[in-house]
């Protein structure tokens, strides 16, 4: 292509994303943006209260079965979605996002960040990488993997990376998937497909109530189906959820061996859901600018890179919705969403419910 007509072809993609994003951001019936600025809540939004300070051990067996679920996991959600949309809460377009969901549990939004603003973050990422404020090690996956290794949460480090994950679209799209206010949680960026194993953020990020977590994958760069790209079930979001204790990975386990007692326990098993329920992979392999957002309970992971050589450039974000507790499941140990653990509330300070509380603390 000509350089003028590259140009004239790239301006005109960047104004055709921007009207989209205007039309998304501000098409947001259900989503409300959030105060991005609010520091730690402690206040739960679930059928059994939980008082956050009570909690002994922060693992999916100590919470009550309460929901309630998020909006488009529950049985009637094609009737609310049908409700909403005859009373003007959500537009045709947004409900046809909804069915898509609620049915596959996820959904890719083409074209959803302009390419100057992907390119304005990426460099902003690596000059961090060239100033030495960001280190990435080498993570080789074979000799010769010219790429370097992920980072974790580079948005607390570059600027660009802070603005693209409280970008509108973003935001808005996973607060009316998860039908409350969707809370900007964690970022990792990655030059290189990360081969890693199947698994559901559930057990990385874990809420109570169960299910308001929500992923998205930006595409930095075009996605060769040889680099590695990301790997989806679509409909295993329906799956039962798979936590430490259902694998047998006990807090001591993990304490003692870390991952290696999740690659032992936790992979296989994930493995043997997939083959079990014949779930079908599919791959992200995008344009520059593509987003895919998964539920919660999706089950994903990084394929094979066929070819070292190729760079697989990607930013993966995760947002969880006002009025949840956040917890890892594996190590027990409260999410820093929530402030040092010094900073909970004592046990009684923030919820009136002895019930549950003296069931939580037995
Ligand atoms: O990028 C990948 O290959 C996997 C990322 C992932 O699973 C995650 O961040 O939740
Ligand atoms: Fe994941």
């Amino acid at each position: 292509m000509a350089p003028s007509l590259a140009r004239a072809v790239g301006v005109a993609r960047t104004l055709k994303t921007a009207a989209r994003n205007l039309a998304l951001g501000r098409d947001d019936a259900l989503p409300v943006t959030p105060e991005l600025s609010r520091g730690p809540s402690h206040k739960v939004d679930a059928d059994i209260p939980v008082d956050i300070g009570c909690i002994k051990v922060f693992r999916a067996e100590s919470f009550p079965e309460a929901g309630p679920s998020p909006w488009l996991d529950q049985p009637d959600a094609r009737d609310i979605i049908e409700r909403r949309l005859a009373r003007r809460e959500i537009t045709p377009r947004q409900a046809e996002i909804c069915r898509y969901w609620e049915a596959n549990g996820y959904y890719v939004l083409r074209g959803a960040i302009d390419p100057d603003t992907i390119d304005e973050a990426w460099a902003a990422y690596e000059a961090a990488i060239v100033r030495g404020e960001v280190t990435l090690g080498a993570e080789k996956a074979a000799e010769g993997d010219p790429h370097p290794g992920r980072y974790l949460n580079p948005h607390l480090k570059v600027e660009e990376l802070d603005q693209l994950l409280k970008h509108p679209v973003l935001v808005n799209f996973s607060s009316m998937v998860l039908g409350r206010p969707a809370i900007p949680f964690q970022t990792i960026a990655s030059h290189k497909g990360s081969q890693q194993s199947e698994h559901s953020d559930s057990i990385h990020m874990t809420t109570y109530p169960l299910g308001y977590l929500a992923a998205c994958w930006i595409a930095m760069e075009d996605i060769h189906a040889d680099a590695g790209p990301l790997v989806y079930y679509p409909g295993t979001h329906r799956l039962p959820y798979l936590f430490s204790h259902d694998v047998g990975i006990s807090t001591d386990d993990f304490r003692e061996r870390g991952y290696g007692a999740y690659s032992e326990h936790y992979e296989p098993a994930i493995k043997n859901e997939i083959a079990e329920h014949g779930a079908k992979p599919a791959h992200f392999t995008a344009r520059k600018g593509d987003v895919l957002f998964w539920h919660a309970n999706l089950l994903h992971g990084g394929s094979a890179r066929v070819d070292m050589q190729r760079s697989r450039k990607a930013l993966v974000h995760h947002y969880f919705a006002e009025g949840c507790i956040c917890y890892h499941d594996l190590s027990a140990s409260t999410s820093a969403v929530h402030g040092p653990v010094e900073s909970l509330p004592t046990c009684g300070a923030s919820s009136p419910d002895i019930k549950v509380r003296n069931q939580i603390a037995r």
